[in-house]
């Protein structure tokens, strides 16, 4: 075919608050140079909405905020532009694949009857909020709106949201739920939309907690062992077993502790240090103490991979972020003891010459490495480490939510007539 590629620079994006926070100046500015120079959208490339959303969207977003750099800015909302036509749909539900030149969409060929995808269009909110606030184009806003009334206008079974929904006819496909891949993000963009509102987006705070009802009631289940974990749910029968992914949902349960309703927010921090718990169970019960892709609770088995193809970890963050939300949110060392297990484990297990790589087997005692370090490595692995063992008043909570990539974009404060004056 004639499609020549991909965007670029992925890593260096992902990678610039990481930078930036942790004051590498030099670095920072050497990266700053290669996005004014290097990153071109004009590509014929067929890309992820998803994944350029949350990774270059995200991160050119918090660069901007963090720096003030115009550039930053005005990447952002021309790459926002390019993603526009992926909303040409019946429902406006996007496109999970978009070609940025010819702006043809269409979805991935294994979702279910040509479903868009929950955690996908669901994972647009934050940044497309942001694009309209900095371009004073109300275009991106309105297409994350549209989202939600097609959500809200549909019948949910026993409450839960399908990981898949057909954008041409706005029926869900097949029904499986999960709060790990190819949900979690969406649950956690319900929040964090309520978040960076500064707690006026009532529509995305009802749709979180009634969200977090139904997965309390038929996911979240707890092991002989004692463990809490969260299930996937196929059309009404569970699956036990728990991604890695879906190891960030301790971490959420805490942020939203404080909005809890009915006195709820002790139940919502005790359900996320139970997460928390489980999957540093999960890191433990291997030989090099990094976790499994994914593990599970059947077989007389306990928060343990069994199947040969889910005992790789490729330096995903979850477990650390949880880490850093407990932390924040509970000051209980412990966090900070088990962020200092991992810490020592990537540098044993996953350290190479060029970087850090990813492990084909963690049960294993001799690493076979994958020979990719891939880009959230930065943006988030290694953020939310620094952050574990920071000060709470670098990028408070009051003032900041994480996208689902780790970058941190200010919350929008009512009274904010000109608004990215320094929270730092
Ligand atoms: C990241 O790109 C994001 O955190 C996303 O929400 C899920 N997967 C990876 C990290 O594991």
């Amino acid at each position: 075919s004639c499609i020549s590629g991909n965007i670029q620079g992925a890593t260096i994006v992902d990678a610039l608050d990481t930078l930036y926070i942790m004051e590498m100046k030099e670095e920072f500015k050497e990266a700053k140079e290669w996005v004014e120079k290097n990153l071109d959208f004009n590509v014929n490339a067929e890309i992820s909405v998803f994944e350029v959303n949350i990774r270059f969207v995200g991160g050119l977003l918090s660069a901007y905020y963090l720096s003030g750099e115009e550039v930053f800015r005005k990447k952002a909302v021309e790459l926002g532009e390019k993603l526009l036509p992926a909303f040409n749909t019946p429902t406006g539900i996007p496109w999970a694949l978009l070609n940025i030149k010819s702006g043809i969409g269409r979805n991935w060929p294994w979702a279910s009857g040509g479903s868009s995808i929950l955690a996908e269009f669901g994972t647009l909110h934050l940044e497309f909020v942001h694009l309209s606030h900095l371009s004073g184009n109300p275009v991106f806003a309105e297409k994350v709106m549209n989202i939600r009334k097609v959500l809200n206008r549909l019948d949910k079974p026993e409450g839960l949201y399908p990981n898949y929904l057909n954008p041409s006819s706005g029926q869900w496909g097949q029904h499986h739920v999960s709060i790990g891949g190819l949900g979690d993000s969406f649950y956690e963009y319900l929040l964090k939309a309520w978040l960076m509102s500064d707690k006026t987006d009532e529509e995305g705070k009802k749709m979180y907690y009634d969200a977090v009802q139904a997965i309390e009631t038929h996911l979240i289940r707890k092991s002989s062992g004692g463990l809490t974990y969260i299930a996937e749910w196929k059309g009404g029968l569970l699956e036990h077993k728990m991604g890695h992914l879906t190891c960030f949902a301790g971490g959420m349960f805490a942020l939203g502790a404080d909005g809890a309703p009915n006195d709820k927010t002790g139940h919502h921090i005790e359900l996320g240090a139970e997460i928390a718990r489980t999957c540093h169970e999960s890191y433990d019960r291997t030989s090099m103490k990094l976790g499994p892709e994914a593990f599970r609770f059947d077989g007389g088995v306990e928060a343990i991979a069994t199947r040969q193809n889910e005992k790789y970890y490729i330096l995903r963050p979850e477990v650390i972020e949880t880490y850093m939300y407990m932390w924040r949110l509970t000051h209980d060392p412990k966090y900070r003891q088990w962020g200092w297990e991992a810490v020592e484990a990537l540098e044993k297990h996953c350290r190479v010459d060029g970087g850090y790589s990813g492990i084909r087997d963690v049960y294993n005692n001799h690493e076979s490495h994958d020979d990719v370090q891939q880009s959230f490595f930065l943006s988030e692995t290694l953020k939310y480490l620094y952050l574990l063992f920071s000060e709470d008043d670098l990028l408070p909570f009051e003032h900041w939510v994480f996208n689902t990539e780790a970058h941190p974009l200010p919350v929008l404060h009512k009274d904010d007539g000109n608004k990215e004056e320094n929270q730092k």
